[in-house]
Order: structure tokens, then sequence, then C-alpha cells
């Protein structure tokens, strides 16, 4: 790093003058050299665009579902091309890209757990080809949805109460006991045959009498 100060000569100066402020003097002279080196640093990174951030970080790993992946560059940039794969090699993109100022969304939609990898090719604002790529982790907790092969747990029919033969469809116990009688129907039904053959014993020996 070949600054304008080299600090080795300016401490040099300063040891050579031993006053009394000489530590306080050496002091402001480092501290004048660190603004000037991190001044100097930094207008050299704003010389060039570069990324900034990425969402998701790099070299980190995602745990929930994510449907972007955003990337921040210290400068507006104009997008010319964004990927992301994932581990098997198929791409996770989901939509175009666009780049909005200094900010780059790729819409995804991964389905495969494991390492990702975001590579971009960008013009930078000063005309300069910005190229690079990042990689970060997709670990999900629960995977994503299976596809509709599992609908088979809805119910196939409403079967009314009374179609009570219990078929062999009837997979599980929470369908026979849904779609099983209620336990009030037997008693009520027995009394109801006791009552008319009441009744028409009654009436027969009515008839008979009379
Ligand atoms: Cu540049």
């Amino acid at each position: 790093m070949a600054g304008p100060f080299r600090p080795k000569e300016l401490q040099a100066t300063a040891a050579r003058t031993r006053t009394p402020s000489s530590r306080s003097g050496r002091l402001l002279i480092v501290l004048a050299v660190a603004l000037v080196t991190t001044l100097s640093t930094a207008t050299g990174a704003q010389a060039h665009t570069g990324l900034a951030t990425s969402n998701p970080p790099a070299d980190t790993t995602v745990t929930a579902p994510i449907d972007a992946v955003q990337l921040t560059f210290t400068g507006s940039v104009l997008l010319r091309d964004v990927t992301v794969t994932g581990p098997d090699g198929a791409s996770a993109v989901s939509g175009p890209g666009a780049a909005s100022g200094s900010v780059v969304t790729a819409p995804v939609a991964p389905t495969t757990a494991g390492t990702h990898t975001v590579t971009y090719a960008m013009t930078s604002g000063d005309g300069h080809a910005l190229e690079g790529s990042l990689s970060f982790g997709f670990a999900p907790p629960i995977p994503a949805a299976p596809p509709a092969d599992t609908t088979t747990t809805a119910p196939t029919t409403t079967a009314g109460p009374l179609s009570g033969e219990p078929s062999e469809a009837a997979s599980g116990s929470t369908a026979e006991d849904a779609g099983g009688l209620p336990s009030w129907v037997v008693p009520v039904l027995l009394g109801g045959v006791v009552v008319v053959l009441a009744v028409l014993i009654v009436l027969r020996r009515a008839r008979t009498r009379g």
C-alpha cells in the first residue's frame, strides 16, 4: 500500500525530536497516517464497483424458505446475468432478475437442500465489467411441500349415516367413527319396534273381541 505518506519516515522524524510532547506528537502522526490510509483505501474501493452485501449472505445457511436472492453493490450496476444453481446443478431461478440502482434481485424457488451458487455478471456505472460468485447453503426445516400425490388422505365420499356396511375402503378408524351410526340409533329403533308390536297386538285383540 503506497500512500502519499510513509509512516516509517514520519515516525522516525518524530522519534528524532525528543521534545516533552513527542509522545502525543507521534500519536497524532500515527493517527493522521491511519486516517489517510483509510481514506485512500475507501477511495480506491469507490473507483471500481464491487459486491457489498448479499441476502442470503455469502457462506451462510438459509433455514427458512426464500423466494429471492439479493445482491447489493457499492454502486449502481446494470444486470447482464445472474444465475443461482442448486447442488444438483439445476437452476433455482424462478424468474428474470432485475437491477435497481445498486441492488440486483433474482427470484428463486430452491427445491433441493444443499449448497447454492450465485454467479453474477454486471456492468458497473463506470462501464467496467463486474463478475463474481458466492455460495450459500439451503437447509429448510421442513422439505418443500411434495407434489400433490398425497391428496388421497382426503375423504373419498361423504357416506351417509345409514349406508352402514363397513366397506374395505374405510382404511382408517376415524373414517369408520365418522361414518358409523350414532350410539342412540339402535336403542331408539328397538324401542320403536316394541311400541309398534304392542300397538298391533292391542289392535288385534280389540278386533277379535269386537
Ligand atoms: Cu471500475
